[in-house]
């Protein structure tokens, strides 16, 4: 295994340290408006794979990224289930709402493989034109933080009819959430028959949860699906993203049987080296809108991001996705300096 991505994902403590952005592909980039305005809509634009190849490569021609990650949306498995989903232009997604298990009626997994091969032919188009070092990313929406979405209908401030469902009735939510195991399992181990490397699994709202729910609707779905990816995949590293986990990230990572936990910016560097690292690779943190301010402000903290951490098993990455306003050259900057920056202890 020699791409450097792969190797910090196996636990080893590699330098330069290696890194990737979340929302690396996006707004921010020019040449990414320009061809988003050659597809007809947002999902069309996901399942047209000689788009969603092109965009993936951008930012990897730009920045040289030791990963590329799959262009798609975590909303395409709603959208596989028979869900009806669209994406407004300036509004973000919106669903036809399921409140109730008359609306669970509606979804299936008939058509899951066969709505996705479009995805599963950027993956097939980019595991054989990436640089050789590059590691190929597959990733989905954790079943909690896509059921927000299917439950509410479109992104949310409280999450108020996903968490007054779950708490009111788990058994019946549970059903929701156990489809989502069931498609988002099968979606990624058919992922790396097509060529992801590696996956990352993006529970967003992760964060919203009390610790009893947390354990039942972030960790045990994590549990089933990693184990089932492992039993098909071996080898196959997983990446959790518990956004806003707080001290429950250890939990995370004592329980899901990941090789790598992606941090949001709000975990304290030491307190990750100590209470994580031991356990798994670290990916993470800077906060997203330091890669707006740029300067001295962003230096140092990338700086003092790959000092802590970078002498264990360590990628470095955003706390959250790249946002439309970033400076191109902020990210050309980070780049250097994340390559630049000694690692402490490392022995090289
Ligand atoms: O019109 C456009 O260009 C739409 C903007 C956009 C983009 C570029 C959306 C809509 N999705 C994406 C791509 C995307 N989404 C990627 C591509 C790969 C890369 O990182 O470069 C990935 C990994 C995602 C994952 C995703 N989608 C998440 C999890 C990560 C996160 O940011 O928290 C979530 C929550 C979504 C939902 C979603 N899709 C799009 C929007 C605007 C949203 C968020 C809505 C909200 O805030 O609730």
């Amino acid at each position: 295994m020699k791409k450097p991505f792969l190797r910090a994902l196996n636990g080893e403590t590699v330098s330069p340290t290696p890194l990737w952005l979340m929302r690396q592909a996006g707004r921010y980039l020019p040449e990414y408006m320009k061809i988003r305005k050659t597809a007809r809509n947002f999902l069309d634009f996901c399942y047209t794979p000689d788009l969603a190849v092109e965009v993936t490569l951008q930012p990897l021609r730009r920045y040289g990224f030791d990963a590329a990650i799959l262009f798609s949306d975590i909303l395409v498995i709603p959208d596989a289930l028979g869900q009806d989903v669209s994406f407004l232009p300036g509004e973000g997604p919106q669903l036809d709402p399921i409140r109730d298990l008359s609306g669970l009626e509606k979804l299936n997994l008939q058509d899951l493989h066969e709505h996705l091969s479009p995805v599963y032919e950027v993956l097939t188009r980019l595991s054989g034109s990436l640089p050789k070092e590059t590691a190929l990313i597959g990733f989905c929406g954790a079943p909690w933080t896509v059921a927000t979405y299917m439950v509410e209908g479109k992104g949310s401030k409280d999450y108020a009819a996903t968490r007054s469902w779950a708490y009111r009735a788990p058994k019946e939510f549970s059903r929701l959430i156990d489809l989502l195991i069931e498609a988002t399992s099968a979606y990624l181990i058919e992922q790396v028959a097509h060529g992801a490397e590696a996956l990352q699994i993006f529970d967003s709202w992760a964060g919203i949860l009390p610790e009893m729910e947390f354990h039942r609707w972030v960790i045990d779905p994590t549990i089933e699906i990693v184990r089932r990816v492992k039993a098909a995949c071996p080898g196959v590293p997983i990446i959790g993203f518990p956004r806003g986990a707080g001290v429950l990230y250890r939990d995370f990572v004592a329980k899901t049987g990941v090789d790598a936990v992606s941090l949001d910016s709000s975990v304290p560097l030491k307190w990750a080296r100590d209470q994580l690292q031991p356990h798994c690779t670290v990916q993470g943190n800077m906060d997203n809108f330091l890669l707006v301010a740029g300067g001295e402000a962003m230096d140092r903290e990338a700086r003092r991001i790959v000092d802590i951490l970078g002498s264990g098993p360590f990628v470095f990455n955003l706390g959250h996705g790249i946002v439309p306003q970033t400076p191109p050259e902020h990210v050309t900057r980070l780049v250097d300096v994340v390559r630049g920056a000694e690692t402490v202890g490392s022995g090289g």
